[in-house]
């Protein structure tokens, strides 16, 4: 989605804000611009595309000043191009950059142009911009104007602002999507995330819903709450170092943050258990006393999230005996919910600020107040699992799990996803009436010894590399999964849909003959995930099922799994570990294998077209 970049400070600007953007552009976006105050007057350049254009462009005119504001565009409201780009300008007086959607702009249009104002763009930020115009005419102050136009824009918004009769500073406001301020000395900054800013401080504020900020040479930051009163927040430092930022050796981010997963689980692991006990404080404060109660699981999430919920619904109803329910958070949030008695509503995402599960929360939450006043129910409690410490989703959750995936560039989802079932399965344990028992301990001993496994399991990159090739110039795919394999056959369909954009299906593998059959032939290759589970067998029944079509078949099984390769079947082993864990090594070699076909067909591996990383539009 959009990134915002914004820096007042004593020196040049260009640079900071330019290697911002560069930092953002793993969030997915169709073109960037620039505005900086030169000599009291706004300087913009905009370009359609890649960061590297407005680069290119800036290289031909360069803008020079101590106070600036950046964006990249992922367009929501008009098409991509210069044109739309941010930032946007009212009068050559305001500049302004939005991620977001301003849901009542087009009143808010009408009205402006019978008032006489001629809009240069087909945004909806270019109406926020007409507005902080007027309002400063009449306030002169522009933390002041700002306010005053929030309080008529509905939406979700992050802003950045600068007018040229306040030249010393930037307001910046959020609502509904992410605005960190990166704190430095003498020199305050604005992002979207804390990423774009580590060049120049690892010191962060983060800002709260509703939250506006105004960066000023004299007052330095001063937060208010929507309310407008003063606000005090923490500065918090930044832990993960400036590493994650950098591919290393790695020729995509996303092969560095596949490679990374047995480290970075290993960290989600971290702290969390004891001897052979998940430590329920790793949830929280109360989390003990509240997960005794719990008789129902509602797991919502979007994406790759949604099909870890898939996994864990597999693990709770069989290893906890706790009926669970999982849904995709956009239809969640429009739908009238039914919530039984002591349920515990779950949500998952990366960045903690999707919005469809963030809105899914709120939901739930008023939800919860509205079967309260009726019949004294409603959700038991909320908890998130997420990856971004200080996120909307961990602020408005009652309990909270930390995934220490650390910063995931790639957009197609990978260590996240694996960190996130790591969480998940500590979520089944922690609330297991039968704790301290065998299948406990088993568990805890094998979640122990997973980074092992998964280093093995990336061993199997060259061979999957070479069965790559197999695909590349394919047009569809098909993956079969039983069980808890079900949700990893379609996160593998999904990996590959993104990445390299071949169009991918995944079927619960008992369901071919009930349709999908009908498309398999020698160009349709079928992929089966078959560990040595209890549904083995069955699945194998299916496997012929394919071969007596003549389709392709690549099957990733256990070590010990007797099947033989022949021509139309290639099979390879992937490392055996406890049953209740093999989602998770499988998930590797999909990983794998999407990243080869992708970088064989030459698409654009860490930012596929049309994609963005934290979805903070609905
Ligand atoms: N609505 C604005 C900003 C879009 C956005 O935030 N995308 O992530 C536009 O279309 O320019």
């Amino acid at each position: 989605m959009c990134g915002i970049v914004a820096a007042l400070a004593a020196r040049n600007v260009q640079g900071i804000l330019l290697e911002g953007l560069k930092r953002l552009e793993y969030r997915g976006y169709d073109s960037a611009g620039m505005a900086v105050m030169e000599s009291g007057a706004l300087m913009r350049q905009r370009a359609q595309g890649k960061v590297a254009a407005l680069e290119e462009k800036l290289a031909e005119r360069s803008l020079t000043g101590s106070i600036g504001i950046a964006h990249t565009r992922w367009a929501t409201h008009g098409k991509p191009s210069e044109v739309n780009a941010h930032p946007h300008l009212a009068g050559d007086r305001v500049a302004i950059v939005h991620n977001g959607i301003i849901e009542n702009f087009e009143p808010l249009k009408r009205e402006l142009e019978s008032d006489g104002v001629v809009f240069e763009s087909e945004t909806d930020t270019e109406v926020v911009a007409h507005l902080i115009d007027r309002a400063f005419a009449t306030c002169h102050d522009l933390l002041a104007a700002v306010q005053s136009v929030l309080a008529r824009i509905d939406g979700a918004y992050a802003l950045a602002v600068m007018h040229v009769d306040a030249p010393r500073e930037i307001v910046g406001a959020r609502k509904g999507s992410p605005l960190v301020v990166g704190v430095g000395i003498d020199e305050n900054f604005l992002a979207s995330d804390t990423l774009a800013l580590l060049q120049v401080t690892d010191r962060f504020v983060y800002l709260r819903e509703g939250d506006v900020v105004r960066l000023s040479a004299r007052h330095g930051i001063e937060v208010l709450t929507a309310d407008g009163e003063p606000a005090a927040r923490d500065v918090q430092v930044y832990e993960h170092g400036d590493s994650a930022a950098s591919r290393g050796d790695y020729r995509h981010f996303m092969l560095k943050e596949i490679h990374e997963q047995p480290a970075v689980i290993a960290a989600t692991l971290e702290g969390r258990l004891s001897g052979s006990h998940v430590l329920e404080s790793s949830f929280g404060v109360g989390a003990r006393a509240l997960f005794e109660r719990v008789k129902q699981v509602h797991i919502i999430a979007c994406g790759t999230s949604y099909h870890a919920g898939m996994v864990a619904r597999y693990w709770l109803e069989k290893l906890a005996g706790i009926p669970t329910t999982v849904e995709v958070a956009s239809e969640y949030r429009y739908r009238d919910v039914v919530v039984p008695e002591n349920t515990l509503f779950v949500t998952l995402s990366q960045s903690g600020e999707t919005a469809d599960t963030l809105a899914a929360l709120r939901y739930a939450t008023s939800r919860a107040d509205d079967l309260t006043e009726q019949d004294g129910q409603g959700y038991l409690a909320t908890l998130a699992i997420c990856n971004v410490p200080g996120s909307s989703l961990t602020r408005e959750s009652d309990l909270s799990l930390m995934t220490q995936a650390g910063p995931e560039i790639g957009v197609a989802s990978t260590k996240a996803f694996t960190t996130q079932l790591v969480a998940l399965m500590l979520l089944t344990l922690a609330l297991r009436r039968s704790r301290g028992d065998e299948r406990e301990a088993a568990l805890v001993q094998a979640l122990r010894g997973l980074p092992g496994v998964l280093d093995q399991a990336l061993a199997m990159d060259g061979p999957i590399a070479a069965l790559s090739e197999a695909f590349a110039e394919k047009h569809h795919a098909l993956f079969l999964g039983r069980g808890t394999q079900y949700p990893i056959a379609l996160e593998g369909a999904l990996k590959l849909k993104e990445i390299s954009y071949i169009h991918a299906e995944a079927y619960p593998a008992g369901e071919l003959k009930h349709g999908p059959l009908a498309l398999v032939d020698a160009d349709m290759p079928v992929i089966a995930v078959a560990p040595n589970d209890e549904l083995l067998e069955k699945l194998k029944s299916n496997l012929q099922e394919v071969r007596a079509r003549g389709g392709e078949l690549f099957v990733f099984a256990d070590e010990g799994v007797a099947l033989t390769a022949a021509d139309s079947l290639r099979v390879l082993h992937v490392p055996a570990v406890d049953e209740f864990l093999a989602p998770i090594v499988y998930t590797l070699p999909l990983q794998l294998l999407s990243y080869h076909v992708a970088v064989l067909k030459g698409t654009d591996v860490d930012q596929p077209r049309n994609l963005a990383k934290s979805v903070t539009v609905e």
